[in-house]
């Protein structure tokens, strides 16, 4: 195992080592510990069966089909595909690669933004991987997979126990051959808060080498301040910088001048003036209409040289009139979901957009029979997640009202729940414009959006009105998101904050006006890799020394885990969330070519202590583990 270390060793692999390097490098004498994969694993089977899935009501496991993989010829060499544009002619030689295109391209957000806002961003790797080859082999037309970034960055290490680094790495590995897109927050990273510029480039540097080509930058209060270090950040690393906007409010309403369309088109030259290789739309509500589709594209094809890829959710149904429109008018690129994982708060169907534009000349060159084979994969994987489900089943109108981002929609939902508001969402919804309108209509986006939903829930709750706000604020402590915007903590929004009710808020506090990013300290690398190795005792990798430095609690919860249970996303996902049902047996993969038989043969009544006994055979061998009932 020594040796083991010492090869493996970061300094050793970049040659930057000398004499001093074993007596400097304490982490060389850290063996890794004897451990029992398979009683780690049936300590979290056991602990499923008996207490259920974190947040999810228990309820007996359901009967599913394992979704069918389409058959593909593995050995047959992958088709080419962006990727290769991309290594071959470099970032602007692919910009230009685009525009050129006649007809329109498609980005598949099956494997990020659609399950993000259709399933609480809960779709595990286990079930992205095994359909990532088939879609590369099927789908090599596509202009990019977006597969990482927004929320499932922290959603991976907080409810699914498992690593976005490895999610990445995995599928890149499947997926030669198209560009892989991530959704990247500006200085927000994949977090909630502005971070230090230098953990901003540390995390696009990491991201670029572990496979991410395309990265959709966006501020949440279009503030181009903000992303600038991320644009430049990208560029540095030689891929793909697709500086975004993000669309609120309405062209076409005129008592709504505040972001009219003069506004975007500054916008667009800004970011094109800040290195954007491309340019995207953001429509994170779904508010675009089709005409103001049209008028938005056309005029911003006039304004600007870079092409313009447009991501938009379909929650009010008229997600494709809306692409149709863009279409018409120029727009190189657009963001489709796999139909089954389509539509309401999700990107539109791939497959009803081919179909909707036959017979017009710009028509995407794909495969749609592909689309259909690997649509019932979906379908059935959908099926797996249907406990987070947001409940919606029909167009949503109001959402031109609310303007609630798709990905915000389900979320919210259930936050409103679990502080007792169920009843009330109709308030909820009312309130979030109210307070929309309190904050100077703002763009709402993660993290903007959230302070929006927090000041919502927060007045909801305490039945407090707009007058209560500004008649007894002084006495009010606002949560602490509502302060930190109100401090410019996430950036200047476009015409500044509603001054009197900023003053309520910070009750003295000083506002700043710079980039949030200029004040924070610089974090110390080296000094984090020490204390890191001293608490989890094994080696530090770049990508655990980021992801503590982005969310320090989330992770380490997330190492505890890993020391209790051991790697549990081999597990199928049906027995990851509901357990196993008595005298069932199971397979589990737990690394290639070695597979664990699990059979689930009894639980005993609580003990005394309120544990239970719970019986499994492992491999035909008995074994038991004791799990702590917390019903
Ligand atoms: C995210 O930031 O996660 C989003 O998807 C915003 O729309
Ligand atoms: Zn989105």
């Amino acid at each position: 195992p020594f040796l083991e270390n010492v090869i493996l060793h970061e300094k050793f692999l970049s040659g930057q080592y000398s004499t001093t390097f074993i007596d400097q490098s304490p982490e060389l004498f850290v063996f890794p510990k004897r451990k029992d994969r398979g009683t780690k694993m049936l300590t979290y089977i056991g602990h499923t069966t008996v207490n259920g899935f974190e947040g999810l009501t228990k309820k007996k496991k359901p009967v599913f089909s394992p979704p069918a993989v389409p058959k593909v010829g593995l050995r047959e060499e992958i088709s080419a595909g962006t990727k290769q544009i991309l290594d071959e002619r470099g970032p602007e030689g692919l910009a230009n690669w685009l525009k050129e295109q006649n007809n329109v391209m498609l980005t598949d957000t099956t494997f990020r933004d659609a399950h993000q806002s259709l399933l609480a961003t809960r779709v595990r790797t286990k079930d992205l991987l095994q359909i990532a080859e088939p879609t590369a082999r099927m789908l090599p037309e596509l202009f990019s997979v977006e597969m990482w970034g927004g929320a499932t960055f922290d959603v991976a290490y907080r409810f699914l126990k498992e690593d976005p680094w490895d999610r990445l790495l995995k599928m890149r590995e499947k997926m030669p051959n198209v560009l892989m897109q991530m959704l990247l927050r500006a200085s927000n990273a994949v977090g909630y808060k502005n971070y230090p510029d230098n953990l901003i480039n540390e995390f696009v540097e990491k991201s670029a080498a572990a496979g991410i080509d395309v990265f959709r930058i966006f501020d949440s209060l279009n503030w181009v301040e903000g992303m600038k270090p991320a644009i430049q950040a990208v560029r540095e690393n030689n891929k793909i910088a697709e500086a975004s906007m993000c669309y609120t409010g309405d062209i076409l309403d005129a008592g709504r001048s505040k972001y009219d369309l003069a506004y975007y088109q500054n916008l667009a030259k800004e970011l094109e003036n800040s290195g954007a290789h491309i340019l995207g739309i953001k429509d994170m509500a779904g508010l675009l209409k089709p005409e103001a589709a049209y008028q938005l594209i056309s005029t911003l094809k006039e304004t600007i040289d870079i092409p313009i890829h447009l991501h938009t959710h379909d929650t009010s149904g008229n997600g494709i009139h809306m692409y149709a429109r863009a279409i018409d008018a120029g727009v190189d690129a657009v963001d489709v979901a796999n139909g089954p994982m389509a539509g309401l708060t999700s990107q539109p169907s791939a497959q009803t957009l081919y179909h909707a534009l036959e017979g017009t000349s710009r028509q995407p060159k794909i495969n749609i029979d592909s689309f259909e084979k690997l649509s019932h994969y979906w379908e059935g994987i959908r099926e797996y997640y249907q406990d987070f489900e947001s409940g919606m089943k029909s167009p949503h109108t109001e959402i031109y009202f609310h303007e609630m981002p798709g990905g915000q929609y389900s979320n919210l939902k259930q936050q409103a729940k679990a502080v007792g508001l169920g009843e009330r969402w109709n308030e909820v919804q009312t309130m979030f414009r109210q307070v929309n309108d309190m904050f100077g209509d703002v763009v709402k986006v993660t993290p903007s959006s959230k302070v929006v939903g927090d000041m919502t829930l927060f007045m909801v709750q305490n039945n407090l009105t707009e007058d209560d706000i500004y008649e007894r604020g002084e006495s009010i402590d606002f949560p602490d998101s509502v302060i930190e915007f109100a401090q410019g903590y996430i950036g200047q929004p476009y015409q500044g904050f509603p001054q009197e009710l900023q003053r309520i808020i910070l009750k003295g506090k000083k506002p700043i006006k710079v980039r949030p990013g200029e004040l924070l300290d610089p974090i110390d690398f080296h000094q984090l890799k020490q204390s890191l190795f001293k608490s989890l005792d094994r080696q530090v990798t770049s990508f655990d020394m980021i992801s503590y430095a982005l969310y320090p609690k989330v992770y380490m919860d997330y190492q505890k885990v890993y020391e209790k249970y051991g790697n549990i996303s081999v597990l199928d996902t049906p027995t990851f969330f509901y357990g196993m049902k008595l005298g069932e047996e199971i397979e589990v993969e737990i690394e290639q070519g070695k597979t664990l038989i699990v059979k689930l043969v009894s639980i005993s009544e609580p003990q005394s202590d309120g544990t239970r006994v719970v019986y499994f055979e492992l491999n035909g061998q008995s074994r038991e583990v004791v799990v702590k009932d917390e019903n």
